[in-house]
């Protein structure tokens, strides 16, 4: 079904607390934790709690909990004391994406180029 956990999904594990994470915030329908492979002093990765393949996935399927994720965004990045950040949805394994799990990354905390690489 739509939006149900999936067993070979790694971030459906750090949902389920099977696979370890730094998280920074949680809400009743996401999760916020520190990426292993930072790409600013502050990569920060918002998760849905339910499984959707990519954003436009779960855009689609659950606009709401879309939203959400933007809303931690922010909440993330005033964390921080960010002024400015980026978020970025990788989708597609041509654009980076190698989760397949919606996920925001919230970068800050440097000089961010445009465009990007
Ligand atoms: P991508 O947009 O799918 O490429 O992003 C996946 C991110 O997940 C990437 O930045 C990884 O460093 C990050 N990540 C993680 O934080 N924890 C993990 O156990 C694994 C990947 I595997």
């Amino acid at each position: 079904m739509a939006g149900e956990p999936q067993d070979d999904c790694l971030f459906c594990k750090i949902v389920a607390g099977h696979v370890p994470a730094t998280i920074v915030r949680e809400t009743e329908t996401t999760v916020a934790f520190r990426d292993i492979n930072p790409q600013a002093p502050t990569h920060v990765l918002i998760i849905p709690r339910a499984h959707y393949k990519d954003a436009a996935a779960l855009a689609t399927a659950e606009p709401a909990l879309a939203a959400d994720l933007l809303r931690e965004a922010q909440a993330v990045a005033d964390d921080e004391k960010l002024d400015s950040y980026r978020v970025v949805f990788n989708t597609g394994a041509g654009a980076g994406q190698t989760v397949f799990h919606t996920h925001a990354h919230v970068l800050g905390g440097r000089g961010l180029e445009w465009p990007p690489g």
